[in-house]
Parts: structure tokens; sequence; C-alpha cells
């Protein structure tokens, strides 16, 4: 495949600005949602703590990191220490403690990357994963939090592109897509490379914030008030960075040749990281390499058959925001 020159967005795309920041809107969680979210979250502390007295518990992932939407579940990490009891252990003993406490449907996940115990919340029906020292998630969900109070743009493309890969059924690691987690980080990678800049490379700066979780060390700037107006310069409307976004994917990503990293702020090559081989069940057909654990390419579920799906998807999507005439709903029609 031969890469295309990169083409221009209509001219009239900045008609469709305001249709999609109202869905933006509309997407983002209702006061009422926080509240129930933080009922769940005052019971399960009640649960936990009778147990793990010492237990601190810590909210990662769309219901801290500012991404979350009304549909957004709720993702809890447990920080304690478990002596000679594995976390298995641990995880299938809280599933007992919060069975008895009335909560419903609560199964242990155990084989999963990272184990967990996932229930569901009978009093708001929100479901809830709740895992044990995995505090890079936690640190991760801090840089996006961070990243998201730069430019408002960042929290408005990642709504439409998370609520676009929901519709489109392109959000579902188990069947071999992407994780929201990897669509945010595509969508600051995004506008790291925009001209002039749309957001910084925070880990290319002098560290402010140092944590090192099991060796891996996680260290960027994040006196995000000292950044504020960083984008200025850079005019671009949410519909045309859409459109950008997509057409980014669909046709001028070097899906053979690169990898998209948020702690550099470009994209360096495959070869760089020896990601050029199959390793195990990593094919690196799309790589997005995590910001902290380097060598995880969170594209790393992707295989022949799902990168054709996606690539297709993008390019619809680009093609809706170009040529349709009523792109805010074609856009996100249920696949
Ligand atoms: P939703 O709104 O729930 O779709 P989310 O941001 O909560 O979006 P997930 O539930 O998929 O996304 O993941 C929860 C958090 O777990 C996000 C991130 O902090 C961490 N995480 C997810 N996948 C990975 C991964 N492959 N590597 C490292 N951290 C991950
Ligand atoms: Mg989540």
């Amino acid at each position: 495949r031969t890469r295309r020159p990169p083409a221009e967005c209509r001219h009239d795309i900045d008609a469709f600005t305001p249709g999609l920041l109202a869905l933006y809107e509309s997407l983002k969680p209702s006061e009422e949602h926080m509240s129930k979210q933080k009922q769940l979250v005052d019971s399960l502390a009640k649960s936990v703590s009778k147990e793990w007295p010492n237990a601190q518990m810590h909210l990662y992932g769309s219901c801290a990191n500012s991404f979350g939407t009304s549909h957004s579940d709720v993702d809890v990490c447990l920080e304690m220490e478990i002596g000679t009891e594995g976390a298995v252990e641990v995880l299938l003993r809280l599933a007992d403690v919060l069975r008895t406490d009335g909560f419903e449907n609560v199964e242990a996940i155990t084989g999963a990357r990272v184990p967990i115990v996932r229930m569901s919340d009978p009093g708001s029906g929100f479901s809830c994963d709740i895992c044990i020292n995995n505090l890079l998630a936690v640190a991760n969900t801090k840089l996006l939090k961070d990243y998201a109070q730069i430019d408002q743009r960042l929290p408005q493309l990642a709504f439409l592109v998370k609520h676009w890969a929901k519709q489109r059924a392109v959000n579902e690691t188990y069947r071999g897509t992407l994780s929201s987690y990897a669509y945010v980080l595509m969508c600051i990678s995004f506008l790291q490379q925009r001209e002039p800049k749309i957001l910084p490379c925070l880990q290319a700066m002098e560290p402010t914030y140092a944590l090192t979780v099991d060796g891996t060390e996680c260290a960027y700037f994040d006196k995000i008030d000292q950044l504020q107006g960083f984008g200025a310069d850079n005019k671009a409307s949410i519909a045309e960075l859409l459109w950008g976004f997509f057409h980014y994917w669909a046709s001028q990503h070097h899906y053979k040749r690169d990898v998209i990293s948020v702690r550099l702020g470009k994209t360096i090559s495959k070869q760089e990281k020896s990601w050029t081989t199959r390793v195990g069940n990593d094919r690196h057909l799309m790589c997005i390499e995590d910001p902290f654990e380097i060598g995880h390419d969170l594209g790393r579920v992707v295989d022949r058959q799902t990168i054709r799906i996606l690539r297709e998807e993008m390019e619809r999507a680009a093609a809706v925001l170009q040529y349709d005439d009523d792109p805010c709903v074609t856009l996100f029609e249920p696949y």
C-alpha cells in the first residue's frame, strides 16, 4: 500500500462542529451519575475496610481520568500488602466478602492479564472492576487526566472517538479490537503531532511527578496550570480534528513501519523497538506504545482480520466526515 499525500478536508467542515460538541455534551456523565458512582465507591470502601483495614482504594480508568461517559464502568484498584497469599487468593476472598455484603453478579476473573473481581451494584446498576496493586494503571490514569486538562479539544476528540468505537463495535479487546485506553492514547498522540502542537509531550519535560512501580519509572511534568493555552496557536475545530484523526489512521499512518509513542510525542520505528516480528501472541500489526510500560504494545490484540476491520472503519469514518450530508448521525450509526 503506497501512502497517499495528505488530503485536505472539505471546506465546510466547521459547520459540523456545533453538532459534534452537542453530542460531546450529551455523552458527559451527569451530576446524578457522578453521585451514584460515589455512593458505590463508598459502600465498596466499607466492605473492603472490614476485611483489610490497611488497604488503600484508588479509582482508575475512565471514572478518574476524565474520559468517562455515562456508560463507563467503575475501575477500582486496591493497594495492599498481600504477604504470602497471592493476589488471586485475595481476589477470591474479596469476591466472597462482596457477595455477603449484597453486591450482585460478583465474579472473580483470575485468568486475565490483570486479574479482577467484577460485580454490579444493585442500587445504581453500575458495573465495577476491582484489581489489586495495579499501580501502573493508577499512574497512567493520572497522566491521561493531566493531558485532558491542557486543551479541551482532547476530551472532546476522545469522547467522540470512544463513542464512535463503541457504536461501530471496534472497542472490544476480547475480539481483537482496541481498548478505550488505546483510543485515548491515539488521540493524545495525534494532538501532540499537529502543527502548531495542540498538546506538549509531558514525559519529555522536566519531571515534577515521579512514581516507581515494580521497577518501572513513571515520571513526567505535571504542573498543568503552567501549560494553559499551550495549543492556542492552533485554531483547528473539533470537526476538523476528528476528520484529521480518522484520515491519519485511514491513510497516513505507516502501519508496517511505525509505532505511535505518547512518551516521545512522535512516531518511532518498529525496528527501534524490535517489534518487527511476531513474538508469542504479539503480532505488532498496529503499534501503540504504553507510555510507562514501554515494552507493552496496546495493539497486541489486533490480528490480521481485525486490523482490516479497524482500517475499513477508519476509512469509512474519514469518508463520512468528508462527504456525508449529515455526518454527525451517519458516523455513529450502530454497526
Ligand atoms: P471505558 O469508559 O470504561 O470504556 P476506560 O478508560 O475505563 O474506558 P478500560 O475500562 O478499558 O478503559 O480500562 C481501564 C483502565 O485500565 C484504563 C487504564 O488506566 C488501564 N488500562 C486498560 N488497558 C490497559 C493496558 N492494556 N495497559 C495498561 N493499562 C491499561
Ligand atoms: Mg473503565
